[in-house]
């Protein structure tokens, strides 16, 4: 395939509440969203995780626009490519901008399962008709308010629930879960809030049969981790630390993590998320696909990328109507008792609702030579 025309959107969506981690709220989603069409007039599509602020990590939702503007998109207008494999390569010389890579790799990976007939899941070599889904509760005014969410979502089905921790916001809020809901599976997600000098809490945890501590260190560490990891009972899982199968590789081998969380804007994009799952199926590291509040576009990526078969922890893609007043694709993700169907049809198999699309769209640039 050749892509001969890129357009860019950059959205602005609201959400229905605001979400909160240690490091930051986000209370209205910006994204930039990727239409790419190649010589026989298929378009594919990507959407953009970054945020309006470097909290996660370093990228922004101006840092994608200029990265794809002024690198990506030249580098990729107008190349022939056999396989979605070989955009990694092409972006070789552009270092790290993974959430940038990976939206436009994206919209590669939708044109190449529509032009082999194919669903995107399938392209990717998932065989999963469903998959098992649950949420991410962000940190609330009152604990009471946290365990009345939390209670929700269990009576809808989902899977597990994961909240978000921080220093003076973490044993205490999981010790009355645990008083009032013995039994569900509940995880805890610090972003990177704590150091070595917090063991003691962190050890508390093990107490409260947690399914896993996602990131509880430094976003960039992956050896004060490992030293975290020998001390504790509870499996440390790794996200903002993974950002690419070297990565994994290393952790892994030093011990660093039981599990990880990969999401594929933070990895550059599906090729690089299928090597990193790849090698976690090879080493007995289970994985689970981790979210970063997508609209739908997105949402269709994570879904099928959860149908390799070496994702068999429930991840963070909650239906659509979990952050959102109406979605960008037809028909929305529908997670029905915890599960979500994994779509047949060819592509990322939603349509994009272009109504949607306009009515949030607050600037566009199309881009052919
Ligand atoms: O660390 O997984 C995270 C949201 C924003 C930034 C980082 C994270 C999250 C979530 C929510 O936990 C995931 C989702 O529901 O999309
Ligand atoms: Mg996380």
């Amino acid at each position: 395939m050749k892509l001969t025309e890129i357009t860019l959107r950059h959205l602005k969506m609201p959400m229905k509440a605001p979400f909160t981690t240690s490091f930051g709220t986000v209370a209205e989603k910006e994204l930039l969203l990727i239409e790419a069409m190649d010589e026989s007039g298929i378009t594919g599509w990507g959407e953009t995780v970054a945020f309006v602020a470097p909290w996660y990590t370093e990228e922004t939702v101006k840092t994608t626009w200029h990265m794809l503007k002024d690198f990506l998109i030249p580098l990729l207008l107008h190349k022939e490519i056999k396989h979605p494999d070989e955009v990694s390569a092409l972006f070789a010389s552009i270092r790290r901008n993974c959430m940038a890579k990976a939206s436009i790799e994206g919209a590669v990976w939708d044109i190449y399962a529509q032009q082999t007939k194919q669903s995107l899941a399938q392209a990717l070599g998932g065989n999963k008709q469903r998959i098992e889904v649950g949420v991410s509760v962000g940190i609330q005014s009152s604990t009471a308010k946290l365990i009345d969410q939390i209670k929700e979502h269990m009576h809808n089905g989902y899977k597990r629930v994961k909240i978000k921790i921080k220093p003076n916001h973490d044993v205490e809020v999981v010790r009355a879960i645990r008083t009032e809901l013995p039994d569900i599976p509940l995880m805890v997600d610090a972003n990177s809030a704590y150091t070595l000098n917090d063991i003691k809490i962190l050890q508390q945890l093990d107490a409260y049969n947690l399914l896993m501590i996602e990131q509880p260190l430094a976003t960039d560490d992956i050896v004060d981790h490992a030293t975290l990891q020998k001390q504790l009972q509870t499996s440390i899982c790794l996200d903002e630390s993974i950002t690419s199968v070297e990565d994994a590789r290393k952790a892994i081998e030093l011990g660093s993590c039981g599990v990880i969380n990969i999401k594929i804007g933070r990895v550059g994009g599906l090729t690089e998320a299928k090597r990193i799952h790849d090698l976690c199926q090879n080493n007995n590291i289970p994985v689970w696909c981790g979210g970063m509040l997508e609209a739908g576009i997105g949402r269709a990526h994570n879904i099928a990328l959860t149908s390799l078969s070496n994702f068999v922890l429930p991840g963070d893609t909650a239906g659509s109507s979990h952050y959102w007043y109406e979605d960008i694709i037809v028909p929305e993700v529908k997670a029905i008792s915890g599960y979500i169907d994994v779509p047949q049809s060819a592509g990322i198999g939603y349509a994009p609702n272009r109504a949607v699309i306009d009515k949030l769209t607050i600037s566009t640039e199309v881009y052919r030579s």
